[in-house]
């Protein structure tokens, strides 16, 4: 049962800086923060305001018209329902962080759902969050170069189901999808989580930033939250189709897989998708 203050009118409040970071930014998140009731996509917005929002810069909105997932497909969310953010990070062109964006972040978020509830979410490569084998929340990580210097404006996006409903889940999603409310027995707060969640990419932008062996210890961390390793993958690749037991994920995040018919193989998330 959950406690009664999960289901307080506060819980849709809007967000406000304040609720993303409580005790002021402290790391390389958060010197600019763009709350938007509504926008078309927090990623787009980053993306298209790159040359002026600056580094470590946060978009949050309350709803989304065009929720952007990977490869055109659709994020879907009503408002007030979800974390819906992304972060600008300035890269240089040949910053290990661009292939490695989706890993850190989708790790950030269980780290972050693990400090707000008793549950403990799974990872689905290469950027689903799941919890008790549905969808609770997705990453898109996205680059593009900017003017100056052959840098490049990579944008994370993170997309949490907190307050839904399993009615506000249509279509293919009512099978898939969850959301923290319907999964958890904590009262979900989304300026607590969406705090935690920012916090969590924090310590491991700057782990990765100040000292590469902690590049590691974050492909550990986010094996021990893998669904995958071990078991069958569908995976649909260059119009073929492959199955086989997944191994591993390569230091860029790539699905190391032994196919059923022989021989190993290596799938980057860009240009792959699950099948079943
Ligand atoms: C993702 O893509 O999972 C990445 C989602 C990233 C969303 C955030 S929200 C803030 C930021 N701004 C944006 O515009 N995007 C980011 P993908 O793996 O392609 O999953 C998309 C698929 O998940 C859809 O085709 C649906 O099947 C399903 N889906 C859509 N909305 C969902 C939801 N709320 N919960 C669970 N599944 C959903």
């Amino acid at each position: 049962m959950k406690r009664p203050e999960a289901h307080t009118v506060d819980a849709h409040r809007p967000l406000t800086p304040a609720d993303l970071f409580p005790a002021g930014p402290r790391g390389r998140l958060g010197r600019n923060v763009f709350i938007h009731s509504t926008i078309d996509s927090t990623n787009l917005f980053l993306l298209n305001h790159a040359a002026t929002a600056g580094d470590g810069a946060v978009a949050w909105a309350e709803h989304q018209t065009a929720g952007r997932g990977r490869l055109g497909r659709r994020w879907e969310a009503p408002r007030g329902s979800s974390i819906l953010l992304s972060v600008l990070l300035i890269q240089t062109a040949d910053s290990p962080l661009l292939s490695r964006a989706t890993l850190l972040a989708a790790l950030a978020a269980c780290e972050a759902i693990e400090t707000r509830s008793e549950a403990r979410p799974a990872i689905r490569w290469p950027n689903d969050v799941i919890l008790n084998d549905r969808k609770v929340g997705g990453v898109l990580a996205e680059s593009r170069p900017i003017t100056k210097g052959g840098q490049r404006a990579l944008v994370i996006g993170v997309g949490l189901n907190c307050l839904q409903q399993p009615g506000h889940f249509a279509g293919e999603l009512a099978t898939r999808a969850t959301s923290l409310e319907i999964a958890t027995t904590h009262p979900v707060q989304r300026g607590a989580l969406a705090a935690a969640l920012l916090q969590r990419m924090d310590h491991w932008l700057d782990a990765c930033a100040s000292d590469a062996s902690a590049w590691p210890l974050l492909r550990r961390a986010w094996l021990g939250r893998c669904d995958d390793i071990g078991k069958r993958v569908h995976l649909h690749h260059d119009s073929r189709s492959f199955s086989g037991t997944a191994l591993d994920i390569s230091e860029a995040g790539d699905l190391i897989v032994q196919l059923e018919h022989g021989g190993r193989r290596h799938f980057a998330a860009a240009n792959t998708t699950r099948t079943a």
